[in-house]
C-alpha cells in the first residue's frame, strides 16, 4: 500500500457536485481507500483564464502502481466530461497526482511530486489542511512554502449543510 495525495480542480459546470462525485468514485475503487479529504476551496485561476476554480485534495492509501493511478485519474476525468482544447483550459475535472509515497519520478508524462505543487496555493493550502506536518520529497516541509503563495486568492468554502433554523450559534450548527 502506498499513501498518495491527489489534487482535484474544476471550473466548468457544477464544480462542487463534480468534486464530490469524483471523491466517491475514487472511494469506490477496490484498490483505493480514501483516508482524508480537505475542505473545498474557491480559488482564483492561476496561469489560466475562466471562472474561479473549486479545488480540494484527497489522501489515499492505494495498491495501484503510480502509472495505474495516473491512468485511473485520466479515466475519471474523461467520465466527468474533461476536454483539452488548449493548455490550462477551463475544465470539468482535473485530477493530479501531487505525491506518491516518498517517490520522486521524472518522466516525460509523469512528474511527482507535481512540479508546480509548491508554487500554488490551490494545491498547497488544502494539502496542508489534511497533512499539516507533511514533508515533500526534494523540497522539505510543505508549510514553509505558504508565505510564497500568500498573494494567491483562496477561500475555504463553508460546509454546505448549514441550516439557518438552528439559531445564532455557528458552532452549534457546524457540529450537527
Ligand atoms: N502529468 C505529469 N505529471 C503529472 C502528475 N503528477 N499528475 C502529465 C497528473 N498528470 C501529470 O495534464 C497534462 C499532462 O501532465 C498529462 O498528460 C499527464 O501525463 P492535464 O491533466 O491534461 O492538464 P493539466 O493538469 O492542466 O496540466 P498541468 O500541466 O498539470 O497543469 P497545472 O499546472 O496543474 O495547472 N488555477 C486554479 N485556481 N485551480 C486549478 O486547479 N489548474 C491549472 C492547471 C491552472 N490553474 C489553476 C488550476
Ligand atoms: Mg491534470
Amino acid at each position: 500500500m502506498t499513501v498518495a495525495y491527489l489534487g482535484l480542480g474544476a471550473n466548468l459546470g457544477d464544480a462542487r457536485q463534480t468534486l464530490k462525485d469524483a471523491v466517491v468514485c475514487l472511494a469506490q475503487q477496490h484498490t483505493i481507500a480514501v483516508l482524508a479529504k480537505s475542505s473545498l476551496y474557491r480559488t482564483a485561476p492561476i496561469d489560466a483564464g475562466g471562472d474561479d476554480y473549486l479545488n480540494c485534495v484527497v489522501k489515499l492509501d492505494t495498491t495501484l502502481p503510480v502509472r495505474h493511478l495516473l491512468a485511473l485519474c485520466h479515466k475519471i476525468e474523461h467520465h466527468f466530461g474533461r476536454e483539452r482544447p488548449f493548455r490550462n483550459a477551463p475544465r470539468t475535472l482535473d485530477l493530479d497526482i501531487l505525491l506518491y509515497g516518498e517517490q520522486s519520478i521524472e518522466e516525460p508524462d509523469l512528474i511527482v511530486p507535481h512540479p508546480r505543487l509548491v508554487e500554488r496555493a490551490f494545491a498547497l493550502v488544502p494539502l496542508i489542511e489534511i497533512a499539516p506536518q507533511l514533508v515533500i520529497p526534494q523540497h522539505g516541509r510543505a508549510d514553509a512554502f505558504l508565505a510564497a503563495v500568500a498573494d494567491q486568492r483562496i477561500e475555504k468554502m463553508k460546509n454546505p449543510c448549514q441550516c439557518s433554523m438552528l439559531g445564532a450559534s455557528a458552532d452549534k450548527g457546524e457540529r450537527l
